[in-house]
């Protein structure tokens, strides 16, 4: 075909593309393919498509990720973690566009998180590992949206912190984070799973710790007092928060257990987890010993855990645990004896399982094998029941032979990490040697893919170095399909060099058809998104504004110290204590002029009266690391204490009306005594 024709091939497809999309919005009086409406935008589009250098492909791929201004044309939503950024990202679905980042364990000044509110305070502090060492970052990794009937129902995120052995919940109604808990016990929390009711938010161990927890123990004693947890924290779904005292743990190995999925439809009540170095290497390069990544990479085979947690819950109830760092702990010689824990052999290195929609297959895979290794969780019962085992473990552990549990063995490719689900029967394993994601298909009873069952279908090339990916709803029992992103480490190449730190590689992938299409890349230069959720637009339900006027998001109810238009006052509470009581309005402070005395301590409680969207105003003052963000209707309390006689003046961020740049106040801080002048 000459350059000419195909040029006006692809403009012939775009004005028919088009068309088709005009026809759909103007019943009446449609313009069909053909007629002078579509034929006008020939050669218009032509020109574009012939000076951008642009395939048939291209053009698709930019209609059908092309966002109309103005019009919600993002079909789905993703919560991308932000790794060691510790925050949650929203990006829209196919637009890629970035809707929101969420501040969960790190600063985020535009939100006012960290930077003066008492409650973000509150929030984040209650995670501390030690309550006199503030942290103000976390490594957020996988953000998980919790389940009704192992399907997403948009009300609540949660996501652990591999650092800080921690875990967050974000409400959806306003996309904030509302509690951050420690885990007890544990040093390092990677894996995390809703139970597919939410019952629970399970997280598991990545480093084991010395136990008793927070206890000094020497590396030469790992075997014996080291150990890994997985813990069920109860969730209350109609409060939004784990219940600490309904918690409990089982105790594991000292295996890092890396990555858990929980069971579903047939396999409810289970929890399986991969480990890897169960050669229990504690490194020691200097002082003769190998490396970790030597050393934890010996054995043929890791284990995947399979733990019966409903069983467990019962022992939990029957008063079968120890309390241990005020938690409830199922030991490991319990969980043994009770058969609530057994292993089963997977290739060396695995790194995550993750269990196929219908429930009935456990996929997992080790790094140095380009296989994804099937169990059926049927066959697994039957091991159990055989008691068809291999061995056991040096504690005691059964193992069940390889043999018996498995269903098949898929060839991939190079470095498997980790695999989705999609609407049709097929599954997704990124691999992250290759650079590529695998597609291939289920088999079983209740498969749906006519191909043949556990076959390798495409591959698609993704630059470069894949992690995780994502299929829309792909990791719950009622995959979405359609779209799949990849969440690619590295970009090379890809783009103009913003320094050596290149910015991560998000690849949106079109999986509706038989082959796997890229339609869109971005390049994401704020954060290291590790995994992803990605849900039906019309499954969330986000306020706009809150409520009502004076409420805390913490709490999600009105704040006592919220306050209406005219109920603005200062309150000498004694020498030492002043309490003001603000609002906001456009454009005003009210109060606008706060006088203190030196070594005050100033409790200040701000409510934006603003019943409109959007009317956020913001409070920076001058010197004191405080700046506040207020949304229409809350209220933010801060507290600090006005140690340095002076001058300061605050004024709002946002740039919220005609009069912003007068929406301002000053803080005078009046000497106690008249010789001290200000700052020394
Ligand atoms: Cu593979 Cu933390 Cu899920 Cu990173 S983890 S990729
Ligand atoms: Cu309020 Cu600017």
């Amino acid at each position: 075909m000459s350059t000419r024709a195909l040029s006006f091939t692809l403009a012939a497809i775009a004005a028919v593309v088009v068309a088709g999309a005009i026809m759909v919005r103007h019943s009446k009086g449609t313009v069909s393919p053909g007629s002078d409406a579509a034929v006008a935008l020939g050669p218009l589009a032509d020109g574009i498509i012939q000076a951008r250098g642009m395939a048939p492909a291209d053009v698709e791929a930019a209609l059908r990720t092309y966002p109309r201004p103005g019009k919600y044309d993002d079909e789905f939503m993703a919560f991308l973690s932000g790794g060691h950024s510790g925050s949650v990202i929203v990006v829209g679905i196919p637009s890629m566009r970035i809707m929101k980042e969420i501040p969960v364990y790190g600063q985020d000044s535009w939100q006012g998180w960290l930077t003066g509110s008492r409650e973000s305070s509150e929030i984040v502090s209650e995670g501390f590992f030690f309550k006199d060492m503030p942290l103000s970052w976390g490594d957020l990794h996988h953000p998980k949206l919790s389940l009704t009937n192992g399907e997403y129902d948009g009300k609540w995120l949660a996501c652990a912190d591999k650092a800080g052995g921690r875990l967050a919940i974000i409400d959806l109604r306003d996309f904030k984070a509302k509690q951050i808990v420690k885990t007890p016990n544990t040093v390092s929390d990677h894996g995390n799973y809703w139970t597919p009711n939410s019952e629970y938010f399970v997280t598991s161990t990545f480093f084991p710790a010395p136990q008793p927890y927070g206890t000094y123990q020497p590396l030469e004693k790992y075997a014996e007092t080291y150990r890994g947890m997985i813990t069920f924290h109860a969730f209350d779904g109609n409060a939004g928060r784990i219940r600490l005292e309904d918690t409990w743990q089982i105790e594991l190995p000292p295996y890092f257990q890396d990555l858990i999925s929980a069971g579903k439809k047939s396999s409810f009540g289970w929890m399986f987890t991969n480990s890897l170095n169960t050669e229990m290497c504690t490194g020691g390069t200097l002082e003769g010993k190998p490396a970790m990544e030597v050393g934890a990479s010996k054995n043929e085979m890791d284990f995947v855990h399979v733990i019966n947690w409903k069983k467990a819950e019962e022992l939990v109830k029957a008063g079968k645990t120890v309390p241990l760092g005020g938690c409830r702990v199922l030991k490991l010689e319990t969980a043994i004896a009770e058969g609530v824990l057994c292993f089963i052999p997977v290739s060396k290195s695995p790194h995550g399982v993750d269990v196929t929609p219908d429930g009935r297959f456990i996929c997992a895979s080790g790094k140095l094998d380009p296989h994804v290794t099937v169990y059926s969780f049927e066959k697994i019962q039957k091991a159990i029941a055989d008691k068809n085992l291999e061995g056991k473990d040096r504690y005691g552990i059964p193992i069940l032979k390889y043999d018996a549990c498995r269903e098949a063995y898929v060839e991939v490719g190079l470095g498997p990490l980790h695999t989705e689900f999609d609407d049709k029967g097929y599954a997704y394993t990124s691999l992250f040697l290759d650079s590529a994601v695998a597609k291939w298909t289920l088999g079983g009873p209740d498969r749906l893919a006519k191909d043949e069952p556990w076959k390798l279908v495409d591959k698609l090339s993704v630059h470069y170095n894949i992690g995780h990916l994502t299929a829309a709803g792909g990791d719950t029992a009622k995959p979405y399909g359609k779209y799949l992103l990849s969440l690619n480490k590295w970009s090379i190449d890809r783009y103009p060099s913003v320094g050596p730190l290149h910015p991560q590689n998000l690849q949106l992938i079109d999986i509706s058809g038989d082959k796997m299409k890229i339609l869109y890349e971005m390049p994401i230069g704020i954060a290291e998104p590790h995994a992803s959720n990605i849900i039906r637009t019309d499954k969330l339900k986000a306020w706009v504004t809150y409520p009502e006027v004076g409420f805390d998001p913490k709490t999600m109810k009105k704040d006592p110290y919220g306050i209406n238009i005219g109920q603005e006052r200062v309150v000498r509470e004694d020498d030492k204590t002043v309490r003001i009581f603000m609002t906001l309005v456009r454009s005003q402070f009210r109060p606008d002029i706060m006088r203190v005395k030196e070594g005050d301590h100033v409790i200040l409680h701000v409510t934006n009266v603003e019943r409109a969207r959007d009317a956020t105003h913001g409070m920076a003052l001058h010197g004191h690391n405080l700046n506040l963000s207020i949304d229409p209707g809350q209220t933010v309390t801060v507290e600090f204490d006005a140690k340095h006689p002076g001058v300061y003046p605050w004024y709002c961020t946002e740039f919220c009306s005609a009069l912003h740049m007068e929406m301002t106040g000053w803080m005078l801080v009046e000497p106690r005594n008249d010789e001290k002048q200000g700052r020394k």
